[in-house]
């Protein structure tokens, strides 16, 4: 798979201007800042495909990119305090429309903050993929913060943490600072494109 054969598609901040599902469709998910910009552009290794924000919560948008027979989309973020009701509103319809619409989704890859335990969000997010048989895969993210100790108490708790949510589910360590973990969504994605043939 090539993943220089990469580019901007299209945004969108409603339902209704979605375009057709023709490829299918990885997504990133997860809380507003938790990195799934940054960590798109790592992992294509480029340095600003994905907008990555100084101010979260700004951009309610659903994001798609191109990548050989691909689509990348990059789904807007959630929980973000600063958000007025309406934002909310526009987030929650824009995201029960996309997942509703009959979407070709082998996979979501769901951001997690390394540092900190998953929110009632993220347990949310990864109980609806559940229930509508999306398979996901755990990114935790920022993993560069977190010193060594720090960062094996996290990765000894996650599962405890997510108890159900992460049987049989892959969880990847990540940094999209020194590009930890970037090979192994390269591979994943790579699996997904030889598997519909690309
Ligand atoms: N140290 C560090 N900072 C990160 C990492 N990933 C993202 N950031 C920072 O976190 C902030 C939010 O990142 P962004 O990719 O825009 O998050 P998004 O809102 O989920 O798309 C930015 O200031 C990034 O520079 C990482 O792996 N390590
Ligand atoms: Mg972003």
């Amino acid at each position: 798979m090539n993943f220089n054969n990469v580019s901007f598609e299209a945004a969108f901040g409603t339902f209704q201007q979605l375009c057709e599902s023709t490829v299918p469709e990885v997504c990133f998910s997860g809380r507003s800042n938790v990195g799934k910009s940054s960590i798109i552009n790592k992992t294509l290794g480029r340095k600003s495909l994905a907008r990555v924000s100084t101010k979260p919560g700004k951009t309610v948008t659903v994001n798609f990119y191109k990548l050989d027979g691909l689509r990348l989309v990059d789904l807007p973020g959630y929980g973000y305090a600063k958000v007025d009701f309406k934002e909310r509103q526009r987030w929650a319809e824009l995201m029960e429309g996309y997942f509703k619409s009959e979407r070709n989704i082998p996979l979501v890859f769901q951001l997690i903050d390394a540092r900190h335990k998953p929110s009632d969000f993220d347990l949310s997010m990864l109980d609806f993929l559940s229930q509508m048989d999306i398979p996901y895969v755990i990114i935790l993210t920022k993993c560069d913060k977190l010193n060594k100790s720090e960062f094996n108490a996290r990765m000894q708790s996650i599962y405890d943490d997510l108890g159900d949510l992460a049987t049989d589910v892959t969880i990847i360590p990540t940094s999209a600072q020194n590009g930890m973990g970037c090979e192994q969504i390269r591979d994943i994605i790579s699996q997904i494109h030889d598997s519909i043939g690309g």
